[in-house]
């Protein structure tokens, strides 16, 4: 790549504190200072959607059984989330972002990239422009954001993780080398938990070590993405800012060669279903908090029942489990039916990169 005739990008990622948690102690003064689990009650079969940094300390994490979160901190206050309190202040800051750039790519309720190398404040200095907005986001929502500040969307992803809470991390084109060399493995975009332990099982426990393997090898073991892991191991990643759509659900239905009227046969259908649509899900990377299921009848009579939940899912077991439940609300097994769908909405993308085009 030529540096001298491509023009060096501002990119900021915005990700609010404890998100869930810090809305919780701002409106409720009296959880402050002391751990605060977002959740739900501890004794159902929920998850943790996420804690505030003094329950972290015991090892509470999102996605963790509540039963668990209760078990490692018993005297934490846990609360059912107020998702319309959430989506209040995502408006708020979205806002905020707009009054800077028009490029702005949320990728969940408290997550958003701006691309800022042009912007409506005409400030050159994309570090000015953080700094700016982490104060209006604390004047106008009482809450606090990290920022990454960098010249791509990776690299400042990885950098609003790093100082949290109230950080500001910025990696400049003559800090990428030695940042990127530092990072563990797990830390790269697009390395899941599965990538990360075969990474490690080559020996591959940092950027240093990524970019020690050639490209047509990292192609070999790992297909496609190992030429994307190669260029972010070079930090390299020319993904723009985009507010483009996404695909609101991710479904999966069958239609039957013949109707199926036998119980048995339609929950085993329902099964299979609902091992696509977790597949689904998982290849890309995102989870949803309702579920809907759809059955047409053999007269072509179509129904949805639909469930939402506390928080966003991906979990078959779950999944598997409240289709059940909505399958009992439908007339199956007694009336034949010709297709079955489950989708889920409500999604919460973690990279919008991956999440799929609207259809
Ligand atoms: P995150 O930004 O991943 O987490 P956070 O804001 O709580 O904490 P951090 O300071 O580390 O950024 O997610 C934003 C919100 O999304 C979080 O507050 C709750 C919700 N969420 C879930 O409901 N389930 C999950 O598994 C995760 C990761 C987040
Ligand atoms: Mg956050």
């Amino acid at each position: 790549m030529n540096r001298e005739n491509s023009i060096v990008r501002k990119i900021i990622h915005i990700d609010m504190d404890a998100f869930f948690a810090s809305v919780e102690e701002r409106d409720f003064p009296e959880y402050r200072g002391k751990p605060v689990v977002v959740g739900g009650d501890p004794k159902s079969r929920g998850v943790v959607s996420t804690a505030n940094y003094e329950a972290r300390k015991y090892g509470v994490h999102s996605a963790m059984p509540t039963s668990r979160a209760y078990k490692l901190c018993p005297h934490a206050i846990f609360v059912y989330p107020r998702f319309s309190a959430y989506i209040e202040v995502s408006n708020q800051i979205k806002k905020i972002f707009e009054e800077y750039t028009d490029k702005v790519e949320p990728l969940s309720l408290d997550e958003a990239y701006l691309d800022v190398t042009e912007n409506k404040k005409n400030i050159a200095y994309a570090t000015i422009l953080a700094k700016e907005i982490k104060n209006q986001i604390v004047k106008q929502t009482k809450l606090t954001a990290s920022a990454g500040v960098s010249y791509n969307k990776f690299l400042a992803k990885i950098a609003s993780g790093l100082n949290k809470p109230d950080g500001l991390t910025i990696v400049t084109p003559e800090t990428a080398n030695e940042f990127i060399e530092k990072l563990s493995i797990g830390s790269f975009f697009g390395i899941g938990k599965v990538t990360e332990q075969k990474m490690k099982s080559l020996g591959i426990h940092a950027g240093s070590d990524l970019k020690k393997i050639s490209e047509a090898e990292l192609i070999k073991i790992f297909g496609k993405s190992g030429a994307f892991y190669y260029r972010m191991a070079r930090g390299q990643d020319d993904r723009p800012v985009e507010n483009f759509h996404v695909a609101k659900s991710v479904g999966a239905e069958n239609t039957f060669s013949i109707d199926l009227l036998n119980i048995d046969t339609i929950k085993d259908e329902v099964q299979d279903i609902a091992n696509v649509l977790v597949h689904r899900l998982q290849k890309s990377e995102v989870k949803g908090r309702t579920l809907t299921l759809k059955v047409k009848y053999e007269d072509f009579v179509t129904v949805t029942r639909s469930k939402t939940g506390c928080s966003y899912t991906d979990d078959l077991q779950y999944i598997l489990k409240e289709a059940m439940v909505l399958l009992k609300q439908t007339e199956a097994g007694i009336r034949k039916i010709r297709l079955i769908g489950l989708s889920i909405s409500n999604l919460d993308c973690n990279d919008r990169q991956l999440c799929l085009p609207m259809q």
